[in-house]
């Protein structure tokens, strides 16, 4: 017979290589020594520390899909997913802060730059000296990004660009800003252009009184005549599949990162379940409290198997973007259910900031509407399932 461990429940661990476990292991070190200590307070005075950055780049964290030429670690995707899950277990705007910089700010300089733009952006982003930010959604246009209105008009010297940009992460205090505007000299086509902190016309106003995602910083990007050279254009794509490219891969990571969460949460329901007694015997003792529980392990066990799936053939090159769907719709709709039945495990208490639970669930709000909604994936499958689209 095997062995059981609830926290374990898959033994996924016997399924990582050596490398994999050595990174989650530092990852969930650091995680565990240097975030969870100012997460509270942090999340409370909504204030998002740009010294992370600078830590996580020296533990390697940044970027580690990206060939270790250009500063990465060349490692799989599949560490990347681990490293998001032991940062999430903390707070989902610190898994965000490293996502964003990894898939959405690195991956497309590295993947559709040109050999100046690697070289003068990924090692600064790899490190944590350069903060970037990834502009795709616009006020009017979320869920469906083909409707944006930022243009990009072709000059003598390059580009000008005119737009706005809305709830992007990192934006306020970013250096490097990915940002995708329907060029005019391209027939209309979304390209990707890499705008420097500083440029005229160029600002990026914080977002203040969110209610979710607390610890990470969002804003806006204004662009108002903002003049580029040609050499801040992505060369190597068109169209929105560039966006997506970068999407596919943070996706990937939230649907990994989103279980932390919901593993910090089933550990602390259980543990108060232990702890608290009521109707003389603890909570834990109760078939309620353990039906909950037996729940989160069997959705959290299921979802971390289905993103490993997916992991693994995203290192093969062999995952479809309606994979990522399942497991991203899946795994953030799974996870803020766990932390709604561990904030209600709590009673009162759930909702005080001190147990952390109520914090999981708020950010998990935000998780499961960015990135795509919990719907537009659902309509993502659902055009997959029947061969008909139904968002217009
Ligand atoms: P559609 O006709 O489906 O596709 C247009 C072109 O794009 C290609 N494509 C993809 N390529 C690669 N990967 C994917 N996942 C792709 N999905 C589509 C497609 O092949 C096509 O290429 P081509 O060459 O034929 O032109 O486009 P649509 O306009 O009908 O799309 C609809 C929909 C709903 C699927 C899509 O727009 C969507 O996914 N909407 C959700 C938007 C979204 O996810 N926004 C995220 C913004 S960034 C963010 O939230 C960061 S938060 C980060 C953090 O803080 O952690
Ligand atoms: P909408 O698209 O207006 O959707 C509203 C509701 O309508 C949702 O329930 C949706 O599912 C539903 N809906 C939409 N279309 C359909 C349809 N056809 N059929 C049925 N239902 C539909 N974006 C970036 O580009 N970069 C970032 O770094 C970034 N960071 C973010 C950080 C935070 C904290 C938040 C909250 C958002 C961030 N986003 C970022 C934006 C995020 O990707 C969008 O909020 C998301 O894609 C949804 O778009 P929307 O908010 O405009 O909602």
């Amino acid at each position: 017979l095997g062995r059981f461990d609830w926290e374990d429940p898959f033994r996924l661990d016997d399924q990582l290589t050596e490398e994999e476990r050595m990174l989650r292991d530092a990852a969930r070190a650091y995680a565990q020594n240097k975030l969870q200590p100012r997460v509270i307070d942090a999340y409370r005075n909504e204030e998002t520390d740009p010294a992370i950055f600078r830590e996580m780049g020296e533990m390697g964290l940044l970027g580690i899909t990206i060939p270790e030429e250009y500063g990465g670690l060349g490692a799989s995707y599949v560490a990347y997913g681990l490293v998001a899950r032991e940062v999430e277990r903390v707070d989902s705007g610190y898994r965000s802060m490293m996502s964003v910089q990894s898939s959405l700010v690195m991956y497309p300089i590295y993947a559709y730059g040109s050999e100046e733009q690697r070289q003068k952006y990924l090692p600064k982003l790899a490190s944590g000296e350069w903060i970037g930010c990834f502009g795709l959604t616009e006020p009017d246009a979320g869920s469906d990004p083909a409707g944006m209105k930022t243009v990009a008009k072709k000059t003598d010297q390059g580009y000008v660009l005119n737009g706005a940009k809305m709830w992007i992460s990192n934006s306020p205090i970013a250096d490097v800003f990915v940002v995708w505007a329907k060029s005019e000299a391209h027939g209309g086509k979304i390209r990707g252009f890499v705008l420097d902190k500083g440029t005229k016309g160029l600002s990026a106003p914080k977002i203040g009184g969110k209610l979710s995602l607390r610890a990470s910083i969002t804003g806006e990007i204004v662009m108002d005549n903002v003049e580029v050279g040609e050499d801040a254009l992505l060369p190597n794509v068109e169209g929105l599949k560039g966006p997506f490219g970068c999407l596919n891969r943070a996706r990937y990571g939230i649907s990994w990162g989103a279980l932390g969460a919901a593993e910090f949460c089933l550990h602390a329901a259980r543990q108060y379940g232990l702890d608290r007694t009521q109707f003389g015997k603890p909570l834990a003792q109760t078939q309620l409290h353990q039906l909950k529980m037996a729940n989160m392990l069997t959705e959290i066990a299921l979802g971390l198997q289905g993103s490993l799936r997916v992991g693994r053939l995203m290192d093969e090159a062999q995952a479809a973007p309606e994979m990522i769907s399942i497991i991203k719709r899946n795994n953030c709709g799974k996870a803020l259910e766990i932390a709604r039945w561990a904030r209600d495990m709590h009673g009162g208490n759930g909702i005080s900031e001190e147990y952390q639970v109520i914090r999981h669930m708020m950010n998990l709000e935000t998780v499961n509407t960015y990135e795509g909604t919990h719907d537009v994936h659902a309509l993502i499958l659902g055009r997959a399932i029947t061969g008909l689209q139904a968002f217009f």
